[in-house]
């Protein structure tokens, strides 16, 4: 019955094949380095898929919102599988329910004493899910940050610019917002009344719907600078943003990575290769990863593949260098690996780790 099944979705597909011809590209600008691996529907979690995140202790379970956007959504949770060199490239049995969170969007992400924040869709509110629970604890209306609805939340990662602030963004009315938040004394957070700083995520093509949000460092091929992927719904896309001193995005540095995608909706990154992965809305949800990122090539300066000679050639004169505050030193400072403010030992012997690695996939 299921082959029965599997066949004849093809066949329609193969039906429809000059119109839905259009394959999920990467955009070659960054190097060729990317490859798409579509893990396809996560079993037992119900359609439409919202937000993901792999589970604070356990780097082989991954979390992910289900009937998102509905009164019934939840969280519900699955082991990964990986092949002989730690690539995700599948799912165990499953999916289990973890926790109810109604209306869930596209983000989902830990924040503080591991409490879980998820955004709502269409009333415009974040959640928090303290650990062991299987109800928010808190839901906090946003209307008085942002413009209804989000849309999405990330928390910045530590050795990006804004580290540890929160970021939220409203699908509808594209903008991105930074929040503050506060300990509320019973385990959860109170966030900001207002916004700290607002970003119109809007260009010449019109308002980018942004969902899932992933922070992603230099050395990573094709980006030199501390940059955020956003899942575009509005543009079937993925795109890729420099940051400002506190981690917001800047509009005019768009790139696009990920095209011809329907539903683009929740990010993350695997915590054991930093690989991309995001989950689509709609009939064909899906969960695709991106791999090629990762979390420990920084040295890998210009950007490309590798970490090799080329990359010595940037790294040698900031080593002589030393202080990041040097007006001689490059912008950025790039190769201060360790984010200390200074280029030293410290951070040859970091490149020196990623030279013998070479591949920086
Ligand atoms: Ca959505
Ligand atoms: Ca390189
Ligand atoms: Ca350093």
């Amino acid at each position: 019955m299921n082959q029965l099944v599997a066949c004849c979705v093809v066949g329609a597909s193969a039906l429809l094949a000059p119109v839905a011809s259009a394959q999920i590209a990467i955009n070659p600008d960054f190097g060729g380095c990317y490859a798409l691996r579509e893990l396809g529907q996560v079993p037992g979690v119900p359609f439409n898929y919202g937000g993901i995140a792999f589970k604070h202790d356990d780097p082989d379970v991954l979390l992910i919102g289900g009937n998102a956007n509905g009164f019934n959504a939840a969280i519900y949770s699955i082991r990964v599988t990986r092949d002989g060199e730690g690539t995700i490239n599948g799912f165990v049995g499953t999916a289990a329910f973890y926790a109810n969170a109604p209306q869930i969007d596209g983000g989902l992400a830990y924040g503080p004493g591991n409490v879980l924040f998820f955004s709502t869709f269409s009333n415009n509110t974040v959640g928090q899910i303290m650990s062991g629970s299987i109800n928010p604890d808190k839901v906090t209306g946003m209307n008085t940050v942002v413009q209804p609805s989000l849309g999405s939340l990330q928390f910045v990662p530590p050795g990006f610019p804004g580290a540890g602030r929160l970021k939220v963004a409203s699908y509808s009315a594209n903008q991105w917002a930074d929040v503050s938040f506060s300990p509320d004394g019973v385990g959860t957070f109170n966030l900001g009344a207002t916004a700290n700083s607002l970003v119109s995520l809007v260009d010449g093509g019109g308002g980018i719907g942004p969902e899932g949000i992933v922070y992603v460092q230099p050395g990573n091929p094709g980006i030199t600078q501390h940059s955020v992927l956003i899942s575009e719904y509005g543009r079937g896309a993925v795109s890729c943003y420099n940051l400002d001193a506190i981690g917001d995005p800047i509009m005019a540095t768009r790139r696009v990575l990920v095209s011809n995608l329907s539903g683009a909706e929740g990010g993350t990154r695997d915590p054991r290769t930093g690989h991309f992965m995001f989950s689509t809305f709609g009939g064909g949800s899906n969960v695709v990863l991106v791999t090629g990122f990762n979390i420990n090539c920084r040295p890998n300066i210009n950007g490309d593949c590798y970490t090799d000679d080329a990359d010595f050639a940037l790294f040698a004169p900031m080593y002589n260098i030393l202080d990041c505050a040097d007006p001689a030193m490059p912008l950025g400072c790039p190769g201060d690996f360790n984010d200390d403010g200074i280029v030293d030992d410290a951070d040859f012997v970091i490149f020196a780790l990623a030279y013998d690695r070479l591949i920086c996939q």
